[in-house]
């Protein structure tokens, strides 16, 4: 008799697949054409994010990707500079779609280990008026920091980041595609991680595992610029209600159940921190995001990765001897004891077989 195993997916929060909930109020939308402003589900998510995040308006767009690029957009014209880190999602993973379409240039600052930027580096990297410089318009922050492990940004330090920002003229805008996340992890309402934000882009697709969205929220001068430049990028989408439905069973729902994912990304990595060959401050683990190094020598990131793979655990290399695990709803405290015997095993054993491609490595 052959068993077959559930596959337990660490590679993101991205894979996780709408609830029957989500499914039903799908099936029983109410929709119209959201580019004439007739979808009464878009609108409703609209309304209700915007209040979350105490903000005038919002808009709903088909990607994080596309949120955060309108808002660039909406911010700078061409020329103009974004201040960002340079381990930010909008810097290393959007194909650079703010200089490619939009002519901004990015001027990056080292990302800390926690996620934030240093504040004194953002100051003297605000440039003054001269013949020789671009404008710089835009500070961008990211909350969770993803490629920082999934940290959090207090709201102090985005109080003063938003404080330094308007005192030199610029705007702050949030990549917050895991607000959520931070909110459950600090405790606090959403809207206050963004109370000195201009704009922020917050993501319905990622552990909340609506099948499809993100909402950016803002000011109503913001929003008028927002919405043309969704429309011009592609995203104006019709009866997108649909899909909006789904989000607003995920804002019901799926929040405060993000608790669970933390607890169980600490499961792992406290299990990970255990095993010699592997890597990982425990302690830095505060929402459902984890990077990990293998130092076994002879083994890789890639192999590791290979070999827990062949064992039904998927969990992405992302650098040469670094994975990231990403805990999400799929996953139960009972999956991460698998995935630590999984590891261990390969550890153990080693491998030899082949490599997929295609990794995020910065
Ligand atoms: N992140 C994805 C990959 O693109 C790396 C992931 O698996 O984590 N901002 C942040 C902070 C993100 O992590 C992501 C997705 C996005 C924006 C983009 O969202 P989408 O995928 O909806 O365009």
């Amino acid at each position: 008799m052959t068993t077959t195993h559930r596959v337990i997916d660490l590679r993101s929060d991205t894979v996780t697949k709408p609830t029957p909930a989500m499914r039903l109020a799908m099936a029983e939308a109410e929709v119209g054409d959201d580019v004439y402003g007739e979808d009464p589900t878009v609108l409703k998510l609209e309304q209700r994010v915007a209040a979350l995040m105490g903000m005038e308006a919002a808009v709903y767009v088909p990607s994080g990707t596309m949120g955060n690029l309108i808002a660039v957009l909406s911010h700078c014209g061409r020329g103009d500079e974004m201040i960002l880190g340079d381990r930010a999602h909008i810097f290393l993973y959007e194909q650079g779609g703010s200089a490619a379409l939009g002519g901004v240039h990015p001027h990056t600052l080292p990302n800390q280990l926690d996620g934030t930027l240093d504040l004194m580096q953002v100051e003297n990297a605000i440039r003054s008026e001269n013949v020789h410089y671009p404008v710089t318009r835009l500070l961008a922050l990211e909350n969770t920091h993803n490629r920082c492990g999934g940290r959090t940004l207090t709201v102090e330090y985005v109080d003063a980041a938003g404080a330094l920002a308007h005192d030199n003229g610029l705007k702050l805008h949030i990549d917050g595609a895991r607000l959520w996340n931070a909110a459950v992890a600090l405790g606090l309402p959403p809207g206050r991680l963004v109370a000195a934000a201009d704009s922020v882009s917050v993501c319905f697709s990622k552990g909340l595992g609506a099948p499809v969205g993100s909402v950016v929220a803002g000011s109503h001068e913001f929003m008028r610029k927002a919405r043309r430049m969704r429309k011009q990028v592609g995203g104006g989408m019709r009866q997108a209600g649909i899909l909006a439905a789904a989000c607003l069973v995920a804002l019901d729902q799926m929040v405060d159940r993000l608790a669970e994912d933390h607890a169980n990304a600490r499961l792992l990595a406290s299990g990970l921190a255990l095993l010699p060959g592997i890597v990982i401050d425990p302690e830095a683990v505060e929402t459902n995001i984890l990077y990990f190094d293998v130092v076994q020598p002879g083994l890789t990131g890639a192999a590791l990765s290979a070999g827990l793979a062949a064992r039904g655990v998927l969990i992405n290399p992302t650098a040469p001897q670094q994975l990231r695990a990403v805990t999400n709803y799929h996953i139960g405290a009972a999956d991460i004891e698998t995935v630590l015997g999984a590891v261990e095993d390969v550890l153990n054993t080693g491998y030899s077989g082949a490599l997929s491609t295609g990794h995020l490595y910065r």
